[in-house]
């Protein structure tokens, strides 16, 4: 894709830039790198997301780089013919709110579900949004000042757990690009200070109910968390020695929220919770982690036993795949 497609699109038009709703680094840096990408060839843009942000990573990060993302209750002027890029997400999917505006463009690194016709559309397998981003500054010569070199920097290194999760070459390439233009104490700075005292008591719940079956851990968080913090308790279990796949799940007031992390190759993280939510949610992802729900609505279909519903659901697709060798 040609940068210079996108500037000529929304040259003219309110600019919105979306993330999903749980803006994550990788998100946050990738809306914040475009809107100083933009801001260069004269095009204004405000950053905008729906749901929380709710972790301190993130709220550090809006700090530490001085980023302003506005909230929906905080648009009330966006109007219908209104331009909006979303980054790292992709519309209909079921993590990005459908937001009055025109969904022009999408920049965005996830498999695509739900195709849809953008009028600038750049979806491509990489391990960040943020390196994306990069490339854009890089290939159009644009000026990258060292905070936003950071943020991006940053935003590459948690996306691909420092290189270790569906890195690819463009991520490692923008890296040393990023580098070059980074004031990299703020990169550093972000590692200080992550966790929040209530965390640990998700931590504790996971670690006192974590079941495994073969290689695969299950654990809950059993009160209202953030969806970062389930995603944070999985790569944890994940860690575990005894662990391949995680299942992590918190029970939310609006439903189950769920957290699949796999390093076994024939399971593909993003289908097997597609396949094991089925029949009472949604969910999908990259090979290596995803995401997925059960409304409210369909607990009741779980039963009485809702854990060893799950725990049944997700071991009959993995057995299945291992029997079968499916590819994924
Ligand atoms: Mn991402």
């Amino acid at each position: 894709m040609n940068p210079f497609d996108l500037i000529a699109l929304l040259k003219n038009h309110t600019i919105y830039i979306q993330t999903h709703n749980f803006p994550d680094p990788d998100a946050i840096a990738s809306a914040f790198g475009l809107q100083e990408f933009l801001s260069y060839h004269g095009i204004s843009a405000d950053l905008c997301y729906d749901g929380k942000i709710d972790r301190l990573s993130a709220k550090k990060m809006l700090e530490t780089f001085g980023i302003t993302m506005l909230s929906k209750d905080n648009l009330p002027d966006m109007k219908a013919d209104d331009y909006i890029v979303l980054v790292d997400s992709q519309k209909n999917n079921s993590n990005v709110t459908d937001l009055i505006g025109d969904e022009v463009a999408c920049i965005d690194h996830h498999p695509i579900f739900f195709p849809y016709e953008y009028q600038y559309q750049d979806i491509r397998p990489v391990g960040s949004c943020s390196c994306m981003i990069a490339s854009y500054f890089q290939s159009t010569d644009t000026p990258l000042s060292p905070k936003c070199a950071a943020a991006l920097a940053y935003g590459i290194k948690m996306d691909t757990a420092d290189f270790t999760r569906g890195s690819t070459s463009l991520d490692m390439e923008m890296l040393a690009f990023l580098f070059q233009h980074a004031d990299w104490k703020l990169v550093v700075n972000m590692y200080s200070n992550t966790m929040e005292f209530d965390d640990l008591r998700a931590y504790g719940a996971a670690i006192q109910n974590i079941q495994i079956f073969d290689r695969t851990g299950f654990a809950y968080i059993p009160f209202n968390c953030a969806q970062a913090l389930i995603a944070i308790i999985s790569d944890f279990i994940l860690s575990l020695d005894v662990v391949d796949i995680a299942v992590i799940y918190g029970i939310q007031t609006d439903g189950i929220r769920f957290s699949i992390r796999s390093e076994q190759e024939q399971i593909h993280a993003g289908n097997l919770i597609a396949r094991a939510l089925r029949s009472w949610g949604s969910g999908g992802g990259h090979p290596s982690m995803a995401g997925g729900m059960i409304p409210s609505e369909n607990l009741a279909l779980l039963g009485e036993d809702i854990h060893a519903s799950i725990q049944d659901a997700f071991m009959q697709v993995i057995s299945h795949i291992e029997k079968k060798g499916l590819p994924h």
